[in-house]
């Protein structure tokens, strides 16, 4: 089938790492792509190079119309987190529908891909039908796409050679090499940022703090300036690395700081212990997010506190005499029971159809 993804860049990389993820994991299964993008710039980095069965469009709504014209109609249409199909686009769609003498029933699938949630609501509009009630589609049906993180969800992209890929890197990858404890960090600016670099610091386990560019390197150096060493901590800015690299630095480390929407997913294929900076909202709506996925990973009180303190969110505070969450983090006990509960995440997720499966099987039912 052809799939037309329509992406618009809201900001930072999530809008645009999920489409590419999607676009490619579609091609790997057969499937032809194009990708509608309004800024592309970050692919150059991100996903460098050709990928056979995926296009890259422009999204320049003036010349949209005439390279419709010569193109082929898609079989599905998917929008990304809300973004709308340009209406000039689905006019000609129907123009070459009319042209062409087809009826009805050549109608694309019309999914909305949503943003992903562990909140209980998602079970119940997943899937919904959403009726078009005006414009050149009127009368027409779109349907919600919703990943999460249970079998009544769409569940979460996975390619299918992942795990394999994971394992035989963890065999032969330079992780294995490593002496000291690798600990990737890849946020915004969190509030608690200098309690983490401290604690890092002060522990008494050697460490090195992988900081990927961008806004995460300007957090840390609006903290440590030009050091690249206290006490224990060493630290490495990276470079922007394409997602198959940052993947694999995921899995070579022992701890995994995330944000998001994507490397939070990417984070839990890693079967490492994580902590998430969610992206934060203005009306708090966040909080409630963060607690849900919580929720859904099991997470054990430290690990909550962690990402409560990480986030800046108020929460239960250390009592006196209590080894704070960031202390926490040099413990050996705290730290293998965050690993157990990454693990038994791993493996239940795993269970679970991954999201490009279920759209294949959403799509082969509604066309
Ligand atoms: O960049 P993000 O903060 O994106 C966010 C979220 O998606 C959020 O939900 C959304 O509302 C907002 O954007 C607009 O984090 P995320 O989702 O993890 O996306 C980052 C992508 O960048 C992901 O695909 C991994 C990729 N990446 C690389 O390819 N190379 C790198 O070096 C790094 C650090 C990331």
């Amino acid at each position: 089938m052809l799939w037309d993804i329509f992406c618009r860049v809201v900001d930072n990389f999530g809008d645009i790492g999920v489409c590419w993820r999607l676009s490619a994991d579609l091609a790997s299964r057969g499937e032809e792509v194009r990708l509608w993008v309004d800024d592309s710039s970050a692919l150059a980095w991100m996903a460098p190079g050709a990928r056979p069965g995926v296009e890259v469009m422009p999204w320049n709504a003036s010349k949209l119309v005439t390279t419709l014209r010569q193109l082929r109609r898609a079989d599905v249409w998917i929008e990304a987190f809300g973004c709308d199909i340009p209406e000039e686009f689905i006019v000609a769609f129907i123009e070459l529908q009319a042209h062409g003498g087809a009826g009805e029933t050549t109608r694309p699938v019309w999914l909305n891909l949503e943003y992903l949630s562990a909140e209980p609501y998602v079970e119940r509009v997943h899937g919904l039908p959403s009726p078009v009630m005006q414009g050149p589609a009127r009368g027409w049906t779109k349907h919600f796409f919703y990943p999460g993180f249970t079998t009544k969800t769409g569940g979460l992209l996975r390619e299918r050679n992942l795990d394999a890929a994971r394992q035989a890197f963890l065999t032969t990858g330079e992780g294995s090499l490593k002496t000291e404890r690798w600990i990737s960090l890849f946020c915004y600016e969190p509030p608690a940022l200098a309690d983490l670099l401290r604690s890092l610091s002060d522990g008494g386990m050697p460490t090195l703090l992988l900081v990927t560019a961008g806004r995460a390197s300007a957090a840390v150096r609006a903290h440590l300036g030009p050091l690249t060493e206290l006490g224990n901590l060493q630290l490495r800015y990276l470079p922007a690395m394409s997602q198959v690299k940052y993947d694999q630095l995921l899995w070579a480390c022992d701890i995994n700081f995330v944000r998001g929407e994507d490397s939070l997913a990417r984070a839990i294929w890693a079967a490492k212990p994580f902590v998430w900076q969610i992206y934060p909202q203005s009306d708090d709506a966040h909080v409630q997010k963060l607690g849900a996925f919580l929720n859904a990973m099991q997470a054990d009180p430290t690990m909550r506190a962690l990402h409560m303190a990480w986030n800046g969110i108020d929460g239960a505070s250390a009592t006196d005499g209590e080894p704070s969450c960031w202390e926490l983090l040099n413990h050996e006990e705290s730290m293998a029971s965050w690993s157990a509960t990454s693990h038994c995440a791993h493996r239940r997720l795993s269970e679970m159809d991954d999201l490009t499966t279920q759209l294949l099987q959403f799509v082969s039912k509604n066309r």
